[in-house]
């Protein structure tokens, strides 16, 4: 535990803390270099931490001090073919691994400090020191695949941490409400049953995967949910897929765990992305969702959001809602299209369900 700045409080001893929220970051994840003028900047560290200092998190906040993932839990899900030559790569000084996947010699660090902050959350609720985790890293994870850094992630943090959790005979829901399709976890998990993974992202849209079609393979069939919503989707119809197909498909899977893979570019300012959130739907989401698994068992990661206030505003509304401190800078929103695809997912699931 760190005490990274005088918002971030620690409980006194018997005070009556209702919530404590673990928040791991480290200075060194600034260090990655993503390229310049790249949308995926260290400011957006600061705006996260400017947005859960507005939320009023204070005293609730806990520092976590994260440290680098061992190479044998990143290794339960990437090759070590990639491990090895993503730390040759970044030590000769870097370069593009792909038009938008920029290193520099201090990226390999970061991202293994980046896929060893959920590790290390894990951990501390264990030891019963909070009860939510927030892991506010980049490089950020979701579209790294088992053997390929791609969109601007090199070692898939959620998956690194649902892996250690499965390994250890935990059953994991990771739900991804980046607006963009989480193509490497479900790529690690998709013939999983030990791990359930649910994406909510505009489509279409970059990586071009994610269809309401992929529901799982072999022993994984029905423990993938993808709700693939068009540009302009708004916080009712993510309100209205949560609770009729992602809370009844998650109860039915009985999840120990749940990791958010918390993208906050589908904020309607993003500029990346088209859909329609906002700062208040972002609190009802997660809200929402922590509460399918019981106390001290959720974690989020940050994984993209690239309008700065739109990051602040929305991370702060996500950890306010769940700590309760009514932070809501912006109210929910409501109109737009999407609505068919939650009935799609419905018939989706209502057929996976059969076949099981
Ligand atoms: C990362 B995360 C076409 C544009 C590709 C990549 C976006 C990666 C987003 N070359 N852009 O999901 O926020
Ligand atoms: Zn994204």
């Amino acid at each position: 535990m760190r005490s990274s700045g005088p918002w971030v409080g620690s409980a006194p001893a018997g005070s009556v803390t209702v919530v404590t929220v673990l928040y791991a970051t480290h200075p060194r994840l600034l260090d990655h270099d993503a390229g310049r003028g790249h949308p995926e900047r260290p400011a957006r560290l600061a705006a996260v931490e400017r947005g859960l200092r507005a939320a009023g998190l204070g005293e609730a906040l806990v520092a976590v001090d994260p440290t680098p993932a061992p190479r044998e839990a990143v290794e339960r899900v990437h090759s070590r073919g990639l491990v090895e030559a993503l730390e040759r790569f970044c030590a000769a000084g870097g370069g593009y691994l792909d038009g938008d996947t920029h290193v520099g010699p201090a990226s390999f660090a970061a991202a293994r400090l980046a896929a060893g902050a959920g590790l290390d959350v894990v951990a501390a609720l264990e030891r019963g020191e909070g009860t939510v985790g927030f892991c506010a890293v980049r490089p950020p994870g979701h579209h790294a695949t088992p053997t390929r850094a791609m969109g601007f992630c090199l070692f898939n943090n959620v998956a690194v941490t649902a892996a250690a959790l499965a390994a250890r005979g935990e059953r994991v829901a990771i739900v991804d409400y980046d607006a963009h399709h989480g193509n490497g976890t479900q790529d690690a998990f998709f013939a999983d049953e030990r791990v359930f993974y649910v994406s909510m992202h505009e489509w279409p849209l970059y990586p071009g995967t994610g269809a309401l079609t992929d529901t799982g393979t072999g022993a994984g069939a029905g423990t993938t949910l993808n709700l693939p919503f068009p540009a302009g989707t708004t916080g009712d119809v993510y309100r209205r897929a949560v609770a009729e197909a992602i809370a009844p498909a998650l109860e039915g899977f009985g999840p120990d765990w749940l990791l958010l893979s918390a993208g906050f570019d589908a904020h309607r300012a993003d500029p990346l992305t088209g859909l329609a959130l906002t700062a208040g739907d972002y609190a009802d989401l997660t809200a929402d969702l922590i509460a399918l698994v019981p106390r001290g068992r959720s974690v989020a990661f940050l994984e993209g959001g690239y309008d700065l206030d739109g990051l602040a505003a929305s991370c702060g509304a996500a950890l306010g809602a769940v700590a309760g401190t009514g932070y809501r800078p912006e109210p929910s929103s409501a109109g737009g299209p999407g609505g068919e695809v939650v009935d799609a997912a419905l018939a989706v699931r209502a057929r996976v369900a059969h076949s099981r």
